[in-house]
């Protein structure tokens, strides 16, 4: 069984427990990340069952999440800072550098570090009630949790720019149409689109998902002769796995459901 954590909860859900919904649980404080809270992700995501496929991140309350426990930001010297930072690092790699896609369902507040933390995602699904905004900038610090490496990714260095040095918030349609969610989908219905989503994926090949999940983005930071080489020997492997040989016979031999269909 998981082992419970402060202010996180953890639940297998599926005929073979092969999604895992991590619940951020601390509402009464937006969520916020305190210390504990970014050692209890890493451990979640660091430590997941061998039956999980695809995991749903979420968060109870109004809200997704109000970043940096703020009520813990001390002084600190500048070694405990970087050492601070990278903890998130640690924790936000182990969410997307794990062993299973992660599909964030996000509403209300996802701001600071908690828009760090639906970077790390693999997946965003907004709802109508989501907000975005950086508002380290306004209180007089960066971010620290990767989303200087995460967030331009998504949206440009340009826009991060300006959301730091404004404090401009976007909204759901907004960061849909930038390129924070993938997907938007009305109030109250996040949790239940990022579950279908996670049903599916948990059903893809596991090497093709960690193909997606570890060698795409590395791909992406490569020059073109290096990426056209990880890609031929990441491809070589996925095509190898006898999985992927009945996927493709199943389609060749006219199987059932294994057609490419426009989505409804
Ligand atoms: C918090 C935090 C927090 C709420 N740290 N305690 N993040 C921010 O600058 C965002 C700060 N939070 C907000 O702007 C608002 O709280 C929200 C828009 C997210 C939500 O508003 P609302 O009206 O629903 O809630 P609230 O009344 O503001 O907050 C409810 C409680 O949560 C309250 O505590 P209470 O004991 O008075 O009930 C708040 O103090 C508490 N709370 N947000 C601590 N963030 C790796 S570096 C990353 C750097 C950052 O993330 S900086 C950005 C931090």
């Amino acid at each position: 069984m998981p082992k419970a954590q402060k202010d996180l909860s953890l639940e297998l859900v599926g005929k073979k427990k092969e999604i895992a919904v991590v619940r951020l649980t601390r509402a009464a404080k937006r969520n916020a990340l305190s210390d504990a809270l970014v050692a209890a992700l890493r451990d979640t995501f660091q430590n997941l069952p061998d039956s999980v496929r695809a995991a749903v991140l979420d968060g109870e309350g109004e809200h997704f999440c109000a970043g940096l426990d703020l009520s813990e930001l001390k002084e600190r010297d500048a070694g405990h800072g970087l050492h601070h930072s990278r903890s998130w690092h640690t924790a936000l790699d182990a969410v997307q550098f794990g062993p299973v896609p992660v599909i964030a369902a996000l509403h209300g507040a996802v701001v600071g570090g908690g828009l760090e933390l639906a970077s790390s995602a693999h997946i965003r699904v907004a709802d109508d009630s989501a907000f975005y905004g950086l508002p380290e900038g306004t209180r007089g610090i960066f971010v620290g949790g990767g989303g200087s490496v995460r967030i331009p990714k998504l949206i440009g260095v340009a826009r991060m720019t300006d959301m730091m040095l404004t404090g401009r918030v976007y909204n759901a349609e907004e960061g849909e149409r930038l390129g924070f969610a993938q997907y938007l989908v009305p109030a109250g219905t996040a949790f239940s689109k990022a579950m279908a989503l996670a049903e599916r994926i948990a059903t893809n090949a596991p090497l093709t998902n960690y193909a997606l999940m570890h060698a795409l983005p590395r791909i992406a930071e490569q020059p073109a002769d290096h990426g056209y080489m990880t890609e031929a020997l990441i491809s070589a492997i996925a095509q190898a796995a006898p999985e992927a040989k009945q996927r493709v016979r199943d389609f060749l031999e006219g199987k059932a459901g294994t057609k490419v269909k426009k989505t409804p």
